[in-house]
């Protein structure tokens, strides 16, 4: 069952979902989403061929108060994708999660259209994808050298969003959920150049756009070393994507943004600087489906999804909300 298809009462479980990026490289680090309280799984994004990255050091962490927030310059370590969808793998997923298992979320990255294209083809002569819920393309790595992120460049965008929307590994599995993940978007025409190009693929025009998450890292962030007067990462001249709390509102900004643009049948998924369920509450009431946790899933681990889900409960009963319906998308302005 896809995980966008689990609305209503299960889709409470689907909530918090580990975001692709941190702790989702290895079957180790799956398995233990798996058995954690997240609502779903999220892999790395893969490309065709394993990838070893960016050199070291491609990742520091930035301390404000008690909240950690990160700049990072992978560049796209993962284990390829053969390695994200074997059998095997999806059959210990099923088993860590029992009784009832959860959406397994297969991301993807490739390094061309052409490449996304191939391993779509590839899924759809696999057995595996009866049990993907979801393939979610990024569409907003900052850190590969020479490729410029393809969510800031409309004309590539356009056809990359019609060519993967037309994969027939999406019709002919009517429950895989295609979604992409954005980057971060900062003017009101670029949401509505963004929102008019996603519209007519969403599913109440015979499309089959499930999803977007709002947002990747915001990318071009440089972290600097006061003492020796060097950057503090190395790959790219030592800039990297900037994720955490410091990009909250900025994330929550691109939820409402999207949330008000889009048609309704695709959801707007949260993430951005989810480290409490105040942060996740914040997150939905800007009409969030759902949010993932990415920084503070690499500060805290998987046990973070249990702290987030009752924390969100607890605020919930606080306020006399029963279901996130009873919320979601329901920011007032401020008269
Ligand atoms: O691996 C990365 O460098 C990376 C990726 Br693919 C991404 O989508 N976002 C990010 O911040 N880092």
């Amino acid at each position: 069952e896809s995980f966008l298809k689990m609305q209503a009462e299960t889709f409470k479980r689907a909530v918090r979902v580990n975001a692709s990026g941190p702790r989702t490289n290895t079957e180790q680090q799956l398995l233990e989403i798996a058995r954690s309280s997240a609502g779903a799984v999220c892999s790395k994004s893969a490309t065709l061929e394993e990838r070893s990255g960016n050199d070291q050091p491609r990742y520091t962490e930035i301390q404000l108060g008690d909240r950690t927030s990160s700049i990072n310059s992978e560049g796209l370590p993962n284990k390829g994708f053969a390695a994200y969808t074997e059998a095997s793998l999806l059959r210990r997923l099923r088993e860590s999660a029992e009784p009832a298992g959860k959406p397994y979320i297969l991301s993807i990255s490739g390094l061309s259209l052409q490449e996304n294209l191939r391993m779509l083809d590839l899924l759809l002569e696999s057995g595996s994808v009866e049990h993907l819920s979801a393939v979610e393309v990024n569409v907003a790595c900052p850190n590969v050298p020479g490729k410029p992120l393809v969510g800031y460049d409309f004309p590539q965008f356009e056809a990359v969003l019609k060519e993967i929307s037309a994969h027939p590994v999406f019709t002919a599995n009517p429950t895989l959920a295609l979604g992409f993940k954005l980057p971060p978007y900062l003017d009101a025409p670029l949401f509505d150049a963004v929102a008019g190009m996603l519209n007519p693929l969403a599913k109440s025009k015979g499309g089959v756009l499930g999803y977007v998450v709002c947002c990747n890292t915001l990318g071009s962030a440089l972290a600097v070393d006061v003492e020796t007067e060097t950057t503090v990462l190395h790959p790219k001249g030592g800039f990297g994507g900037l994720g955490g709390p410091v990009v909250r509102y900025l994330a929550m900004g691109n939820v409402s943004h999207f949330r008000s643009r889009l048609d309704e049948s695709i959801h707007v998924v949260g993430c951005g600087g989810v480290c409490t369920g105040e942060d996740a509450f914040a997150h939905i009431l800007c009409g969030a489906t759902a949010v993932q946790v990415a920084t503070q899933h690499r500060v805290e681990g998987p046990t973070c999804f249990y702290r987030i889900a009752e924390e969100l409960k607890d605020l919930m009963r606080r306020k006399g909300y029963k279901r996130l319906e009873d919320f979601r998308g329901k920011l007032k302005v401020l008269l």
